[in-house]
C-alpha cells in the first residue's frame, strides 16, 4: 500500500514493476465481483468520463477527501485521447485501492483492447513501456464491474439500457471476463445513448451494435428492476451534465475535453434531485 500512497500524494512516474504490482491488487479487488455491484447506500456522488485529464481527477480526489460520508462511482472511460492518460488510470485505481468501501471503478466502453488501440492508451503505454504492461491494463479492463445498483433507488452504468433485458440477474448471467465486448448486451450498456423520444430503441451511429434508448425503453426498464434514478456517461455536453426522461437520467462528463466542457461530477440529492459539482 505503500504505492497506493506515493500515488495519492502525487507519484505519476510508476515502473513496470510498480503498474504490475498495482494493477494486480486492482485485479485481485474485482475478479471475483459480479457484473452489477450492490450499492449500500444513496449518498453516491458519480464521476464520468476522464480521459487521460489528470487535472480534473485530482479534484475528485479532493471532492472524495471532502465528502467523505458519500461513495464514489467512477462511470469509466479513464484513459484515450487526454494529455496524462497512464497516470489517470493509475490515479483512479489508486484511489480505489485506498478506499475500497467508498470508492467503485466501473468499465466503460474505452476499457476494452480494440478501442485503445485505436484512440491512443494502446499507444503510449506501449511507446512508453511495452506490450506486456498494456496487457497488465487490459486484464483491469476484463474484471471492472459494468454497473452498480440499489433495490428502489439507483442503478449506474457507462452507457444505458440495452436491449431485451428486464432483471438484474439477466445482466449478472453475462460474461465480462474478455478485453473487448463480445457480450451484445454488456456492449450494449456500456456504448447506448438515451434520447428524449418516446421510442424504445433506434440505431446509433456510434456503432452497428450500438442503440439509442428512448423514454418506452427507459420506463419499462427502470420498472422491470425497481429503480427511480439512472446515472450514465459517455456523452459530451458543454455544461458537464445533462438531464433526460423528466430527470429521471443523469448524464455526466467529467474531463474538459480541450476546453470544450465544464467538467462536473454530480451528488445525488435525498429528494432524487442533482447537485451537479464544479471540477475545475
Ligand atoms: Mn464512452
Amino acid at each position: 500500500m505503500e504505492l497506493v500512497r506515493s500515488i495519492l500524494e502525487g507519484k505519476t512516474k510508476l515502473t513496470k514493476d510498480e503498474i504490475w504490482n498495482l494493477s494486480g491488487m486492482l485485479q485481485d479487488h474485482y475478479r471475483s465481483s459480479p457484473n452489477v455491484l450492490d450499492m449500500s447506500t444513496d449518498k453516491v456522488i458519480f464521476v464520468g468520463d476522464l480521459h487521460g485529464e489528470l487535472q480534473c481527477t485530482r479534484a475528485v480526489q479532493r471532492y472524495i477527501k471532502k465528502y467523505n460520508k458519500h461513495h464514489f462511482v467512477f462511470l469509466g472511460d479513464y484513459a484515450d485521447r487526454g494529455p496524462e492518460q497512464i497516470e489517470t488510470f493509475n490515479l483512479v485505481m489508486a484511489l480505489t485501492l485506498s478506499n475500497p468501501k467508498r470508492v467503485t471503478m466501473l468499465r466503460g466502453n474505452h476499457e476494452s483492447d480494440d478501442i485503445a488501440a485505436k484512440y491512443g492508451f494502446y499507444n503510449i503505454v506501449t511507446k512508453t513501456y511495452s506490450f506486456d504492461v498494456f496487457k497488465h491494463y487490459s486484464r483491469v479492463f476484463e474484471v471492472l464491474p459494468i454497473a452498480v445498483y440499489k433495490k428502489a433507488t439507483l442503478f449506474a452504468c457507462h452507457g444505458g439500457v440495452p436491449e431485451e433485458i428486464s432483471s438484474i440477474a439477466e445482466i449478472q448471467g453475462r460474461n465480462r471476463r474478455h478485453p473487448n465486448f463480445p457480450d451484445d448486451v454488456l456492449f450494449q450498456m456500456v456504448w447506448n445513448d438515451p434520447k428524449d423520444n418516446d421510442y424504445a430503441f433506434r440505431p446509433n451511429s456510434r456503432s452497428a451494435r450500438a442503440r439509442f434508448f428512448g423514454k418506452v425503453s427507459f420506463t419499462k426498464f427502470m420498472e422491470n428492476i425497481d429503480a427511480k434514478v439512472m446515472f450514465r456517461a459517455h456523452q459530451v455536453f458543454p455544461e458537464g451534465y445533462r438531464t433526460f426522461f423528466d430527470n429521471k437520467l443523469v448524464s455526466v462528463f467529467s474531463a474538459t475535453s480541450s476546453s470544450s466542457v465544464q467538467p462536473k461530477i454530480v451528488r445525488l440529492c435525498n429528494d432524487y434531485t442533482i447537485e451537479p459539482l464544479d471540477l475545475i
